[in-house]
């Protein structure tokens, strides 16, 4: 397949880039989080869907040097931006479950975080709520070990997956993002509200910390905020944007 070359040969070309969107803490204000995001912009298909760049790169076995490529370079860029004297923030970056499955994953973010010498707390992974579902075992496992070193893990896209909060006792996990299906829908949908409030409700009792995506509007932040929830995303603070739009913003939080 065409696309299958030509992804083979973007990361050694620098065809591949992160944009990092900031997460901010709904009580103080400040950016605390960023999650980073992958673009691709090839000289034959110009911009590439992350979804559809994801997709060939699972069916085509590049998704492992893919996936290592962007943890390496997320946490490149967060310690950059740490010895440059920003105030630190956490980079979360998404994993794929076929990236995660693998046997030695652990040992890989352990090696990228010797090499780069990072603080592990300042890591966190993403794994899809569905993907979290298949070989939890294994999952579990490999959670418990990277939270013993340090790095925090979180259910992405939490809602559209039917799994039960109780169900997610079970993980070491230290946050759950809400989908931003629910968020968008909330301020018309009682279904969606009453989902949003639940999981915001039910994840304070067990004690993990909570992240709204998809926060469009003021009206979204304030109810969230009446609600407790911790920390929004979305493009009412800001799109993905580049390192150096980070830097502009980090430097009017300190
Ligand atoms: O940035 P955007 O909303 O276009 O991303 C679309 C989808 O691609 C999201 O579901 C996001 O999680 C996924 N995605 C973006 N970057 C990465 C990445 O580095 N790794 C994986 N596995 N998924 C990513
Ligand atoms: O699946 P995941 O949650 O990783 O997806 C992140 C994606 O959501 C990114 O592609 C990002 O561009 C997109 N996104 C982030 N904030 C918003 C928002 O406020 N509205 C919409 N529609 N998409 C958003
Ligand atoms: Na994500
Ligand atoms: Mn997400």
């Amino acid at each position: 397949q065409e696309m299958e070359k030509a992804l083979y040969h973007a990361i050694e070309n620098q065809e591949l880039k992160l944009v990092y969107q900031p997460i901010i803490d709904v009580n103080t204000n400040e950016i605390v989080e960023v999650e980073a995001l992958l673009r691709w912009t090839s000289p034959v298909y110009g911009s590439v869907s992350p979804l559809v760049l994801i997709q060939i790169a699972e069916q085509s076995g590049f998704i492992y040097e893919i996936g290592e490529w962007v943890l390496r370079e997320a946490c490149n860029q967060n310690k950059q931006w740490q010895e440059e004297g920003y105030p630190p923030v956490v980079v979360s970056v998404n994993v794929s479950a076929l990236q995660f499955d693998q046997p030695n994953f652990v040992e890989m973010v352990n090696k990228i975080l010797e090499d780069i010498d990072m603080d592990p707390s300042y890591l966190e992974l993403e794994i899809t709520e569905t993907n979290a579902m298949d070989r939890v075992d294994e999952k579990l496992e490999k959670m418990e070990s990277l939270k013993s070193m340090g790095v925090r893990i979180s259910i992405d896209d939490f809602g559209t997956g039917y799994s039960s909060l109780a169900y997610f006792t079970r993980f070491p996990i230290d946050t759950l993002k809400i989908d931003r299906s629910f968020i968008n829908d909330m301020l018309n949908d009682e279904n969606a509200k009453t989902i949003v409030t639940t999981i915001i409700n039910l994840a304070k009792t067990i004690k993990i910390k909570i992240i709204a995506e998809g926060v469009e509007t003021v009206e979204q932040l304030e109810y969230l905020k009446q609600k407790g929830c911790d920390k929004i995303q979305g493009y009412y603070f800001s799109r993905p944007v580049a390192p150096d739009l980070i830097r502009e913003m980090l430097k009017e939080d300190s």
